[in-house]
C-alpha cells in the first residue's frame, strides 16, 4: 500500500472551510485508491513556483519532517501540473536524499566513524509524484471492469502521461548527446512518441467501435418510441443506487467510494399508469478539476448524458459542499454541450441523512427557491418509497408527449 504526502497548492483568497474540504476530497481519493496519508500540506500562493509548482523551501521543509524514505512512496498534489514540473519534482526528491547522504558522510568522516556508520540515505528510493489527474486515472485504472472503459483510461493517460515522456526524452538527449550529435535519447524518445501515437490512433477506432454499437441501441431506443433518463452527477451521489431502486437492476455496482461506476449501463423504469417505460442510463460520475483531456477520453460513454431526453442531476443534499459540487456538475454539462432545451430535474439525494427535522424543512424551502426551475424533487434513493412522486411525474410526462 502506497504511504502518500498530500499537497494542495490554493489560492490566498481561499476560505479555510473550502481549503478543509478540498483536502478532505483529496483525502477520500486517496483512501478509494488504497493509499495511505501520512501528512498533509497546503500552501497559499498567488502563482505557482514555475519550475516545482510546490515552493521548494516549503518541500524541503516537509521532507525534512521524515527520518527516512521508509515511510514515504508518493507525493500527491491536489492541481494539474505540467509534465515538466512532474519530472523536476522526482529530481527535487531524489537530489534531497544525495544530499542528506553527503552530509551523513561527512558528518561520520569528522566524528571519524566513516568506516562503521551507514548513511540512512545510503540507497536514494525513488518517490513517485502524481498530480490529481494521475491519481484519478489510477483510481479509474483500478476500478474499470469492461473493455471499453480500459481503452478510454489508456487514451486519456497517453494523453496526459505522453509529454511527460517526451519530457524526460529531452532530459536524455541533452545528457547523451554533444552539439551536433543526435542524443540516445532523443531517439528514443521519437521511437516512443511515434509508439505511442500508432497507439493513440488504434484505441481511438477501437473506441469508435464500441461508441457505434451503443448509438445502434440509443437509435433502436428511440425508433420504439422510450424515452432516455441520463442521471448525471457528482461522484458518490448516489446515481447508480438511483438507477437500482427505479429499475430491475440489482446487480448494479454502488459503493461509498468515488468513481465507483466507470460505463454507462441502462436499465427500464416501468410507468404503471401509462403502462409503459423509460430508459434511465447511469453513468460516470464528475469531479472538481476533471481535467479536458478525460472528458474527452471518455466522451462515448458520456453520449448517453448528452443524448439522453431528460437529465436528472442527482445531488447528495447532506453533502455541506453541496452548491459548489452541483456548479462543478452544471459546468462539465457546459463543456460537453449538453443542450440547455432538456428537460432537467434536480434530484435531491440522502434526504434520509439529514435528521433535524426542522432543518431539513428549511434547507427543502431554500432549495425549492432557488432551483425552482429545475423541477426539485426531495428522496432518498435507497428508500423506495420516497420514489413514488417522482415515477407519478414521469407517468404524466409520458401520457401528454
Ligand atoms: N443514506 C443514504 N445513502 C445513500 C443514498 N443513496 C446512495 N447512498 C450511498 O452513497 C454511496 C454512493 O452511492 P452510489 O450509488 O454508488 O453513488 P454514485 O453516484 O453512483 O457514485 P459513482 O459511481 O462513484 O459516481 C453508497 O454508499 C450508497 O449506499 C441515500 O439516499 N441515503
Ligand atoms: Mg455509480
Amino acid at each position: 500500500m502506497d504511504k502518500a504526502v498530500l499537497i494542495d497548492i490554493v489560492e490566498p483568497n481561499c476560505s479555510k472551510k473550502e481549503t478543509e474540504l478540498r483536502l478532505e476530497e483529496l483525502n477520500s481519493l486517496v483512501k478509494t485508491y488504497g493509499g495511505i496519508t501520512v501528512e498533509n500540506l497546503v500552501q497559499k500562493r498567488a502563482q505557482p513556483a514555475y519550475k516545482t509548482y510546490v515552493g521548494s523551501g516549503k518541500l524541503e521543509e516537509l521532507l525534512d519532517s521524515f527520518e527516512s524514505f521508509d515511510g514515504l512512496d508518493v507525493v500527491v498534489i491536489n492541481n494539474i501540473l505540467k509534465p515538466r514540473q512532474i519530472y523536476n519534482l522526482e529530481e527535487f526528491c531524489i537530489n534531497y536524499q544525495i544530499k542528506k547522504r553527503k552530509e551523513d558522510r561527512e558528518r561520520f568522516e569528522e566524528e571519524g566513524s566513516s568506516k562503521t556508520s551507514v548513511s540512512r540515505w545510503e540507497n536514494p528510493k525513488k518517490i513517485k509524484v502524481w498530480d490529481r489527474v494521475d491519481l484519478i486515472l489510477k483510481i479509474f485504472d483500478k476500478h474499470a471492469s469492461t473493455v471499453e472503459a480500459k481503452l478510454q483510461i489508456e487514451l486519456a493517460s497517453i494523453k496526459h502521461m505522453g509529454p511527460r515522456i517526451f519530457g524526460m526524452g529531452l532530459e536524455l538527449s541533452r545528457q547523451a548527446g554533444g552539439i551536433g550529435t543526435v542524443g540516445v535519447g532523443e531517439t528514443n524518445t521519437q521511437i516512443m512518441k511515434r509508439h505511442l501515437q500508432k497507439r493513440q490512433k488504434l484505441i481511438e477506432k477501437k473506441i469508435q467501435t464500441y461508441s457505434d454499437v451503443q448509438k445502434r441501441h440509443r437509435d433502436s431506443r428511440r425508433n420504439k418510441n422510450f424515452k432516455t433518463i441520463a442521471l448525471v452527477g457528482y461522484t458518490n451521489a448516489g446515481k447508480s443506487t438511483l438507477k437500482r431502486s427505479l429499475t430491475k437492476k440489482q446487480n448494479t455496482y454502488v459503493a461509498d467510494e468515488l468513481f465507483a461506476t466507470l460505463d454507462s449501463t441502462v436499465g427500464e423504469l416501468f410507468l404503471p399508469q401509462s403502462r409503459t417505460k423509460m430508459i434511465v442510463a447511469d453513468t460516470i460520475g464528475f469531479i472538481q478539476d476533471l481535467p479536458p483531456d478525460l472528458i474527452d477520453a471518455f466522451k462515448s460513454t458520456l453520449a448517453e448524458i448528452i443524448e439522453a431526453d431528460i437529465i436528472f442531476h442527482v445531488i447528495d443534499t447532506s453533502d455541506e459542499n453541496i452548491l459548489l459540487k452541483i456548479q462543478v456538475v452544471e459546468e462539465i454539462m457546459a463543456q460537453l454541450d449538453v443542450s440547455l432545451d432538456k428537460d432537467k430535474y434536480y434530484i435531491f439525494n440522502k434526504m434520509d441523512k439529514l435528521e433535524d427535522k426542522s432543518e431539513r424543512e428549511e434547507l427543502i424551502q431554500n432549495l425549492k427557491e432557488q432551483f425552482a426551475e429545475y423541477n426539485p424533487v426531495f428522496i432518498s434513493a435507497t428508500d423506495k418509497s420516497s420514489l413514488h412522486q417522482l415515477i407519478a411525474d414521469m407517468d404524466a410526462k409520458v401520457a401528454v408527449t
